[in-house]
């Protein structure tokens, strides 16, 4: 896809992530939106994968560590195919195959269970290890949130993908600031999260993570790199659902009326 197309199919994963939402009438809208641009770069581009065979093995992973997002990343599978866009009503539903967090066993293209925040690096370690041991050229990528580097244990996976020359690892920081109860700075900064994965050896960039040519090019470096790369995306929490947008820092989980929905997805049209 080019940059115009990318466009497209953010908009089009933003639109069908808020009509998923509309369904329940609540949910994680808020880090479901911001990294709606990065999922249209990754499945619209960069990743190579099979939606008619979701476990191929020489494809490449995405591990949403951030699994409250799961809505937008539900919408992306959807429209590339993974599954039938009308299981998408399923969201958030007991006992259907699109929970609140993302989870590897019942929704077919999601790579890894999570829900717990600040383990999905290591595993994106383990796999992007396991893919070289078996002689795959297959790329890892893991999404954090920044609410989430509060969590010590990225920190050790930040140490081993180094120590291990994991370039084919990709991480994907969603920095919009925000968390569960408040804004990150406030709750607990997470300072220069660039030098100091640059101080561990890791190839950092940063970027406009709602500009899918910005966010293309840096994955495009990150690919070339021979170290593990991070990329900062300078994202707002909620973005391009006004209501949710406004609502920042509340804007973690909501609920909503069919009619916000409505006006949401008309401006996101405009
Ligand atoms: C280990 C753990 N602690 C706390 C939570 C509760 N929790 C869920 S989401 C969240 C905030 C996450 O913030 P961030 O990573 O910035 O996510 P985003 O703003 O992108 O949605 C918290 C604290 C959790 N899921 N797991």
């Amino acid at each position: 896809m080019n940059t115009e197309q990318l466009t497209a199919f953010a908009r089009e994963i933003r639109v069908t992530t808020l009509r998923e939402l509309a369904v329940p009438g609540f949910g994680h809208i808020g880090g479901a939106m911001s990294i709606v641009e990065t999922l249209a770069v990754l499945y619209g581009k960069h990743m190579r994968y099979d939606a008619g065979n979701p476990h191929w093995q020489d494809r490449d992973k995405l591990v949403l560590s951030k699994g409250h997002s799961g809505p937008s990343l539900y919408a992306a599978l959807s429209l590339k195919g993974f599954f039938p866009a009308d299981m998408l009503t399923e969201l958030n539903k007991a006992g259907g195959r699109l929970p609140s967090h993302v989870d590897r066993t019942k929704t077919p293209g999601v790579d890894m269970t999570a829900g717990s925040l600040g383990q999905g690096l290591s595993v994106a370690c383990g796999i992007a290890l396991g893919d070289r041991m078996d002689g795959r050229d297959s790329r890892t990528f893991c999404i954090v949130g920044d609410g989430e580097l509060n969590e010590g244990q990225n920190w050790e996976a930040v140490m081993f993908a180094a120590q291990f020359k994991l370039k084919n690892l990709t991480l994907l920081v969603d920095n919009n600031k925000v968390q569960l109860d408040g804004w990150t700075n406030d709750v607990m900064s997470i300072g220069n999260a660039t030098g100091a994965l640059e101080s561990f050896g890791w190839h950092v960039l940063e970027c406009n993570g709602h500009d899918v040519g910005a966010i293309d090019a840096a994955i495009t470096k990150a690919k070339s790199d021979s170290r593990p790369s991070a990329i900062i995306l300078d994202t707002v929490k909620g973005k391009g659902a006004n209501f949710a947008e406004a609502a920042a820092p509340g804007n973690h989980h909501m609920t909503f009326t069919a009619e916000q929905i409505e006006l949401a997805i008309r401006e996101v049209l405009k």
